[in-house]
């Protein structure tokens, strides 16, 4: 059945800033990467402890995309080569989340390659043992599919501009039930008509326009999405038959330049947000809105000594922070060695 996409206007819940950083938040390299790893994105804590990276290689694609694992001791080794797309040559992961299947799901963003033309993909990592056994495309047709969230008895998407010509700039999130997929793939419509779209927004930054990018689902099933283009984080709620219930803008600015990966504390609720613009890491609390500020530093670090050099994406594990910095080498950034996961101590 056709849903209603809700389209979101939010307002700004009352919140302060508190910017600083800590001595002691200073980040170190938990992980350096060989060039063969060179680009490290998205990232999520299995339920074996160790922690999934997915390495789409888009800095130096003359090395293939991989999926790695980071184990408790921090060691990296491969768990999967993702499969090319069969019209690019390229795969591109990005976003990765655990199923209660225990398989990965990833987003393969081909827009990182150039590629805009809905060849985007949501593939899933089928996984026996700790070990990868296969994969299946299960969506194609995004434009830009970025982060990944398995929740109940659902698989959620951001996709991070629905009209690239638009301005302001649609994005969204799509939903799919994993009893959706048997058989083939689905086929997303395109022009934001598919019926598995539950949500868009607008992002009206002209310098950076991407819209809904990371992504993470609390304990009590609310959604909270990041638009990179406007600083904020928003919320959502759901009703008992997954519609949306409620909205709003849990932070925007306030010290952020960007939102890209997040992740949300287990145990506190808050909700950690990589800053790519501004190579920060930034704490939100939801209830408040309140933005403290973790860490943040110059550009152009190069990510020497566990700088951050334009980080995507947190995962949380014991006390730590996990940032993969993708050093991207667009608008004032060099893409440079070291390649690095940074690892900042938790207070
Ligand atoms: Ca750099
Ligand atoms: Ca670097």
């Amino acid at each position: 059945m056709a849903r209603k996409v809700m389209w979101v206007v939010c307002v700004v819940v009352g919140a302060i800033t508190v910017a600083g950083c800590g001595a002691s938040s200073r980040p170190k390299i938990g992980v350096l990467l060989p060039e063969k790893y060179n680009t490290p994105d998205g990232m999520v804590l299995g339920p074996d402890g160790n922690i999934y990276l997915s390495v789409p290689n888009c800095n130096d694609s003359n090395y293939p995309a991989k999926i790695l694992k980071i184990d408790r001791r921090d060691r990296i080794s491969e768990v999967f080569t993702p499969p090319k797309h069969p019209q690019t040559g390229k795969a591109c992961p990005l976003g990765i989340d655990v199923g209660p299947d225990g398989n990965l799901y990833v987003a393969d963003n081909q827009s990182m390659f150039g590629h805009n033309d809905h060849k985007s993909r949501l593939l899933r990592v089928n996984m026996k043992g700790g070990k990868a056994v296969g994969c299946d495309v299960l969506v194609t047709g995004f434009i830009q599919s970025n982060a990944v969230s398995c929740h109940g008895d659902s698989v959620y998407v951001t996709e991070t501009s629905l009209d690239l010509d638009a301005d302001p700039m649609p994005s969204g999130v799509y939903r799919f039930r994993f009893s959706e997929f048997k058989g083939k793939p689905v086929v997303l419509k395109p022009d934001a008509k598919d019926k598995h779209l539950l949500v868009q927004f607008l992002t009206h930054n002209k310098d950076w326009r991407v819209g809904a990018n990371g992504m993470g689902i609390d304990a009590e099933g609310s959604l909270y999405v990041c638009n990179f283009g406007e600083a904020a984080l928003l919320k959502f709620t759901l009703d008992d038959q997954g519609n949306i219930e409620s909205h709003k803008i849990v932070a925007q600015g306030r010290g952020m330049k960007s939102t890209d990966g997040l992740k949300i504390h287990p145990k506190t609720g808050e909700i950690y947000i990589a800053d790519f613009i501004d190579n920060a890491v930034h704490k939100v609390c939801p209830k408040t809105g309140q933005v403290t500020t973790i860490w943040r530093n110059e550009d152009n670090s190069g990510g020497i000594g566990g700088l951050l050099d334009r980080p995507s994406e947190v995962c949380l594990r014991g006390d730590k922070i996990y940032v993969s910095n993708i050093d991207l080498g667009i608008k004032g950034n060099k893409y440079d060695e070291p390649h690095t996961i940074s690892v900042i101590k938790l207070k």
